[in-house]
């Protein structure tokens, strides 16, 4: 929910405001998309962590400390009963604002935490509005519906990588009673079955899971090249994202390792990919059909 935090500060004259844009700049922050109205205009400078805006002619700001935020009655429900719980009932009156409109075509509210100290909490009336250059998912799987494609074959590796696909989604947020789980034979089989489960568009994310270890294969390569062109062939003909979570090994260590021992685990990696697809794709989806530009965020 919350996207940026901004620091502002309205220059006391247009002269001081060109001095510190200039003073700023030479220090190296890195200018962000300026804006001019009639009456005023702004210059974020950002830095790898947030982002510090001058502002000429802005007579009142509700604070120095901007939260943008996305979902703001929730943020504000969840300020307000925060307050309630932490501050005495005869010391709440002021401390919080009500949602009201701000002169930026937004919706702000402010909040006093410890009295005196005045955050700002605010979203775009434009739920598409954002700031500019990539469209970029959410790690969020609540409400999220997946199939799970896992081969038998290597169980002891596969299992594994069931476990963390799992792990991935119930970490951030998704349901048990939103996965479906398939078994499948061996890796060969599991293109198949994540096609079917795309196909009943019952699912939002597939995510394939299997381990084919060189040693152990005949034909290793055709195999291999086979099950990866299935899966990516089901993701595009279908258009429902697909993590790829079947392992290409030389031995079973290797697979041991990428399956939670030393290299991570790469079925929590192809399902955290797939929601983050998931999301990717409702962002482009959105976009279109707002006729707007989709959501973006700073590349
Ligand atoms: N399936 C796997 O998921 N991983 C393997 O390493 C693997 N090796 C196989 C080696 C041979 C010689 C054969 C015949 C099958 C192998 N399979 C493996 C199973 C394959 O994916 C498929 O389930 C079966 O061939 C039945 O169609």
């Amino acid at each position: 929910m919350i996207k940026g935090i901004t620091f502002v500060h309205a220059a006391s004259t247009p002269a001081v405001y060109d001095t510190l844009h200039r003073y700023f700049s030479a220090v190296g922050l890195e200018p962000g998309r300026a804006w001019q109205t009639d009456v005023s205009r702004g210059a974020p400078l950002l830095a790898p962590v947030g982002s510090f805006e001058l502002l000429d002619g802005i007579a009142h700001l509700p604070a120095e400390v901007l939260i943008e935020v996305t979902a703001i009655d929730d943020v504000h429900l969840a300020a307000k009963q925060w307050l309630e719980q932490s501050v005495a009932a005869q010391d709440l009156a002021g401390r919080i604002s009500n949602i009201a409109p701000t002169t930026w075509k937004s919706f702000a509210f402010t909040i006093e935490p410890v009295p005196g100290v005045r955050f700002a909490f605010w979203q775009w009336q434009d739920p598409l509005r954002g700031k500019p250059l990539a469209i970029e998912g959410d790690l969020s799987a609540a409400g999220m519906r997946f199939g799970i494609v896992v081969a038998r074959w290597n169980a002891v590796i596969t299992e594994r990588l069931l476990q963390g696909a799992l792990d991935g989604i119930l970490r951030s947020g998704g349901n048990r009673q939103d996965i479906e789980i398939v078994r499948v034979p061996g890796a060969w089989e599991v293109a198949s079955a994540a096609r079917a489960l795309a196909e009943t568009k019952r699912y939002d994310g597939i995510i394939t899971l299997g381990c084919l270890i060189r040693g152990e294969t005949a034909h290793y390569e055709a195999i291999y090249n086979e099950v990866s062109r299935g899966i990516g062939q089901s993701q595009q003909e279908t258009g429902v994202p697909h993590g790829f979570g079947v392992l290409t090994c030389e031995t079973l260590e290797q697979a041991l390792n990428r399956a939670g021992i030393k290299a991570g685990n790469k079925g929590f990696e192809a399902a955290v990919a797939t929601i983050e697809m998931v999301d990717v794709h409702r962002r482009i989806d959105a976009g279109a059909a707002a006729g707007s530009e989709p959501d973006r965020r700073p590349a």
